[in-house]
């Protein structure tokens, strides 16, 4: 049976990045016929912990990501949709497979070479000065490949950002079936929605949309205003380049546009669902005003809907809803790890009962 698990920190509301890059997945993964999977969605807020955060706002934005993924389309009746919090086994599941991850492995990760890289004010991630940062950002991956094994996953459909981190799943699996002599972990694939990365509207070099990049400018989330999407998009960085002096007899593919440009066609096509190569001719050699104005209109079409769900689940009888879905995700998830738990502790010679 195929098993598939994703997850997603309750870091804000998600934004477009998140949505194209996994949320729609989840849902299309839901909605494919004739399958028999078992799917398991979770927020993950022992993630979130890794950055520093407030209490009361951690808590709302748990909340505000569970609704956000059921104003996608996620139903709780085909999924199993829950907080990690909620379900002890993955911290414990990943307290062993801490000690069987190598230290020289994770500092080669660049998500944490990129904080490095943060914290010393500088590109580069050779310069190394650790002793700020804490350990559970340092474990992060070990973390996210318990909540994947945990429940003998198959498949996990992420965005672009987080191949690596899934290839070290793929390797603690297989360590972890050397260690206990069996094929009990199936080794995880990794599923990358076509869409990839979507890029920040703001910033040089443009780094991926991000919930917790300083500039709230720089993403649109799936909850913003028809109004708030234009203007984020009208100040979206483009570049310097004067469309209407661009030769005529070469439309340029994807990749030889500038990023920001290429990320507004990316964007439309995600929304459109039209292949780039038959927008790129429509907008080319127009000024960037026109292109901007039809990615606004088609992200504002595509989540209209989910913005009114959205603000329906986040009325205050939603609250009580939202508790009930978290509640009937925990018994389903625990029922499962409980069980998977406690053969890994047997093949590991740490069971008692
Ligand atoms: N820009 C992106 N393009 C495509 N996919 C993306 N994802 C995130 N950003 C993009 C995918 O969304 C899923 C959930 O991500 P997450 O919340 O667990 O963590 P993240 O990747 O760190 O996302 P953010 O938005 O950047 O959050 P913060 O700022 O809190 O770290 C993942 O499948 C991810 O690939």
């Amino acid at each position: 049976q195929e098993v598939v698990f994703s997850g997603i920190q309750p870091t804000g509301v998600p934004h477009l990045g998140n949505y194209f890059g996994a949320l729609s997945q989840w849902v299309e993964m839901q909605n494919a016929p004739g399958t028999n999977r078992q799917l398991l969605y979770s927020v993950v807020g022992l993630h979130a912990l890794t950055m520093p955060q407030d209490p009361k706002k951690l808590y709302e934005d748990r909340m505000n990501t569970l609704a956000s993924i059921l104003a996608v389309g996620v139903d709780p009746q085909k999924a199993i949709l829950f907080f990690q919090e909620d379900v002890p086994q993955h911290a414990e599941l990943a307290w062993i497979l801490n000690c069987y991850s190598m230290m020289g492995r994770l500092k080669r990760m660049t998500t944490w070479k990129s904080k490095l890289a943060v914290k010393e004010g500088s590109q580069s991630s050779d310069i190394i000065d650790d002793s700020g940062l804490n350990l559970g950002l340092f474990t992060y991956p070990v973390l996210q490949a318990a909540d994947v094994l945990l429940y003998r996953t198959t498949h996990v459909p992420v965005g672009e950002d987080q191949r690596q981190h899934l290839e070290l799943a793929r390797e603690l699996a297989q360590k972890m079936n050397r260690v206990m002599k069996n094929d009990f972990f199936p080794l995880p694939t990794t599923i990358i929605n076509p869409a990839k990365r979507i890029l920040a509207l703001k910033g040089s070099p443009p780094q991926k949309m991000s919930k917790s990049a300083p500039d709230p400018r720089s993403r649109i989330l799936i909850t913003d205003s028809a109004a708030e999407i234009h203007d984020k998009l009208r100040v979206s960085h483009t570049d310097s380049i004067d469309p209407e002096s661009l030769p005529e007899d070469h439309i340029p593919s994807l990749d030889e546009l500038s990023p920001n440009v290429a990320n507004l066609y990316t964007i439309l096509s995600c929304c459109t669902g039209e292949d780039v190569s038959t927008l790129i001719p429509r907008y080319y050699r127009r000024r960037y005003g026109y292109l901007k104005a039809d990615v606004a209109a088609a992200v504002d079409a595509k989540i209209a809907p989910i913005r009114k769900e959205y603000e329906r689940l986040r009325k205050p009888d939603g609250e009580m809803w939202l508790r009930e879905v978290a509640e009937m995700g925990r018994e389903r998830a625990s029922a499962i790890a409980t069980q998977n738990l406690a053969q890994i502790k047997k093949h590991l010679g740490i069971n008692t009962l």
